[in-house]
């Protein structure tokens, strides 16, 4: 734990030596974000008129300053004139660089605004740029004639060292100005990595000069898949999709990263996720090919061979991407290889043997170590996804902890460095609200919340093997987003919570403190024109059994305190005339309620609308004979029956999961009932290893003890992509009904997450 002490006693000196009074209580109401580490707020104001002037103690913190300028004259209108000064001046904005600082923490920061001045010290120049940083925040979101500052004083420091955002830019391709805007945003947020997925099987995004066909074939598609991967049929547009950066285009996107203060992590995939090299260079894969460049998503099954050409030509490529990044680390993929191709080729076959290789999978890590040695020469390290640690780690090798956190836990076991990145918390790639009119996502369900509770270091990790945690990544893979102004809507507010999460300390994490301030954010957000995602005003439901009575009930809430919420179950519009919300809503028939969220007169945030499909066993108890999976358990047995059905995305409080296993529910219906049919709905997405039962049985029984089979249908009679799976069964009577829906079990090669086993997702029971 960084020195409170200390913290507390720079404070209580400054708050002696003001001459104004500082107080804790304004906290919140300063839209900051992350949450700085002290936080004091004092009486009055700076006001930042052209005569102010800016005063460095160095020629670095001139850079600083530049930028500062720079915001100002954008956004205001107007900038300030720079001076070169030993020391602080009043009625002026000091930034000064000051070792001092740097006790509170590395790139640390002390911010002091009082109505005579304003005093900026950081320890490091990057402690400068994220104390401006601070004051950009708290500076009026608006065009005004005289910006000011409230009277604050702020300690402040990061809790981890590696606070990162990716953006893939080979499943689409987004300019170099939107990089910068990328990058714009990481910096606002006092982020400090960014890891540029620059290569994949859709398209090579770098230009490399000894490789010209990286350039005119790789960087191109011939098209795109249209809609989700796994519909069926597929489908494609024909139209000619991609680019590239070029290596001058690159120098300005790291010059802009670095006088943020940011690292640009490049990504060169290998040795799977190479399509798009191997359709220009075919003779670097173990087929020989033809190939073209990967036109849909998921895992190809053609990958580089582990040959000397292959060997020869990554070595070049890297060398030109060692020169362009000055960053210490070069991420090399490693992630989702099919082994396939490598167990039909004579030559890895003869490689493994010579090397003393036992399987595939120390054929990957022969490859990944040839690499790690060859970029040590150039002094750099490498990262990899987890799939790295299969075969056995390359020495000094990092690990991104992608399938959840095992990968990391495994790494840091091992004395390796790790960056945090589950699917669970850190994909925002992920729908972030369950409404209907989302843009079509990859699927799975991050809120904000579930990003803000994220915490990097795994419990099971000792103090010592957590020093290998240097912080989280979040990950934006845009097979699902095509446009820049998407990466903004599926970025933000996300990363913003993430930011929090790597910057203040973990005893500050308070979700409502959190949102309360991103309200007060938003304004800057609008100011700025960003597109941002207003999820953080949908009502959320959780449906609960409607207790003593038949049906269910629904509660609805919001992260908004501000508003009230109105409903209506007429189907009309909800108003400021409709009922008022005033706690669960029983519901006993089929319906629909819809609602809003009311702030004054105004509405906030999307109209809220579910619709309920009761049937004999709505609201009815459920016994499972396994328990579903955590990630997938939120509402349990009631789920599904909770009268709620189809509502996408999938996630905890409307899907139960099985990761490998069946389901095997029974409904005790409360008294014998006559009915003709049970269904139950499923879903199907290769992409996202879910699959359909391989079988679903229904059985009832009068006891709950012994059970008559009744009907069995095999997934052979079952659509690709049917969701409701019906048995239709004849005037039955039964008080239980027991559904067996057999999971798909090992996902096959060639799919993606081949080996793996299968998701069974399953939302809704109906006995009708
Ligand atoms: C898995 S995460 C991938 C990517 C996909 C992503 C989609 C990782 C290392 N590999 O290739 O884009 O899932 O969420």
């Amino acid at each position: 734990m960084k020195s409170r002490i200390t913290l507390i006693s720079f404070s209580l000196i400054l708050i002696v030596m003001s001459s104004e009074v500082f107080s804790q209580e304004k906290k919140d109401t300063y839209p900051l974000i992350p949450q700085p580490v002290l936080l004091v707020s004092g009486n009055g104001n700076f006001k930042i008129t052209p005569e102010v002037s800016i005063v460095v103690n160095d020629v670095m913190s001139r850079k600083d300053a530049g930028f500062f300028n720079a915001y100002l004259l954008e956004h205001y209108g107007f900038q300030l004139k720079i001076e070169v000064l030993g020391k602080e001046k009043k009625q002026a904005i000091n930034f000064f660089r000051d070792s001092m600082n740097n006790k509170l923490g590395p790139d640390a920061y002390n911010l002091t605004i009082t109505s005579d001045k304003i005093s900026l010290r950081g320890g490091t120049q990057a402690g400068v740029f994220y104390g401006i940083q601070t004051m950009i925040q708290l500076l009026p979101a608006g065009k005004v004639a005289v910006p000011i500052l409230p009277a604050v004083h702020i300690d402040d420091y990061p809790r981890f060292s590696w606070r990162g955002m990716h953006l893939d830019v080979s499943r689409h391709f987004f300019s170099k100005e939107f990089v910068k805007k990328y990058i714009d945003y990481l910096a606002m947020y006092k982020m400090n990595t960014f890891h540029w997925h620059l290569t994949d099987d859709q398209g090579w995004r770098i230009e490399i000069r000894k490789y010209q066909k990286l350039q005119e074939i790789s960087a191109f598609r011939k098209g795109t898949l249209i809609g989700h991967y796994g519909e069926i049929p597929e489908r494609y547009d024909t139209i000619k999709y991609g680019g590239f950066y070029t290596q001058n285009e690159i120098r300005e996107i790291v010059a802009h990263a670095t006088q943020r203060h940011i690292t640009i992590v490049p990504e060169i995939e290998m040795p799977g996720h190479g399509l798009a090299a191997l359709a220009a260079y075919p003779e670097l894969s173990c087929t020989g090919g033809p190939f073209e460049v990967g036109k849909t998503w998921g895992v190809f099954q053609d990958v580089f061979c582990p040959k000397e050409e292959t060997f020869e030509f990554l070595e070049n490529v890297l060398t030109e991407v060692c020169d362009l990044f000055p960053g210490k680390y070069i991420h090399i993929g490693g992630d989702e290889c099919p082994k396939d191709r490598w167990k039909s080729c004579a030559h890895c076959q003869a490689l493994m043997k010579k090397e003393g290789l036992k399987n595939e999978h120390e054929l990957q890590s022969y490859f990944v170590q040839r690499i790690q040695k060859f970029l040590s020469t150039k002094g750099k390290k490498i990262i990899g996804w987890d799939e790295i640690l299969e075969g056995g780690l390359a020495q000094d090798a990092a690990v991104m902890s992608w399938r959840g956190n095992a990968g990391g836990i495994e790494a840091a076991k091992q004395n390796h460095d790790v960056v945090m990145t589950p699917t669970g918390s850190c994909y925002f790639d992920y729908y972030q609200s369950k409404d209907s009119k989302e843009p079509l996502a990859i699927g799975g369900y991050l809120p904000l919340e579930k990003v803000y509770q994220f915490e990097p270091y795994p419990d099971v990790l000792t103090a010592d093997e957590r020093k290998h945690i240097l912080g989280a990544q979040g990950n934006l893979w845009t097979e699902y987003i095509p446009t820049f102004s998407q990466v903004e809507y599926m970025a933000i507010p996300r990363m913003s919570a993430l930011a929090e999460v790597l910057w203040s300390p973990a005893d500050k994490r308070n979700y409502t403190s959190f949102t309360h301030r991103l309200i007060g954010h938003f304004k800057l957000l609008d100011f700025l024109k960003v597109n941002y995602s207003k999820a953080l005003f949908d009502l959320n439901y959780f449906v609960y059994p409607n207790s003593g009575s038949e049906g269910v009930a629904l509660e609805l809430m919001s992260a908004y305190e501000g508003g009230i919420i109105h409903y209506t179950d007429d189907g009309s519009e909800p108003s400021l005339h409709s009922p008022l919300y005033k706690g669960r809503i029983p519901v006993g028939q089929s319906t629909v309620i819809k609602a809003a969220l009311f702030d004054g007169q105004f509405k906030r945030g999307r109209d809220f609308s579910q619709m309920f499909k009761l049937n004999f066993a709505s609201g009815k108890e459920v016994l499972l004979k396994e328990p579903p999976h955590e990630e997938y358990s939120r509402g349990g047995g009631f789920t599904l029956v909770n009268g709620v059905t189809g509502n996408l995305p999938w996630n905890g409080s409307d899907w139960l999961g099985f990761s490998g296993k069946n389901l095997d529910a029974t409904i005790d219906l409360g008294n014998p009932v006559t009915f003709t049919k049970v269904s139950i709905d499923v879903l199907q997405d290769e992409s996202s290893w879910i699959y359909l039962p391989a079988s679903v049985e229904v059985l009832v029984s009068d006891d709950g003890v012994s059970f008559k089979p009744m009907k069995k249908v095999l997934a052979a009679e079952m659509k690709p992509g049917q969701r409701l799976i019906t048995l239709t069964l004849g005037r039955t009577t039964a008080k239980f009904v027991k559904v067996i829906a057999e999971n798909a079990g090992i996902i096959p090669s060639g799919k993606p997450g081949e080996g793996n086993p299968a998701w069974l997702l399953t939302d809704e029971i109906l006995v009708e």
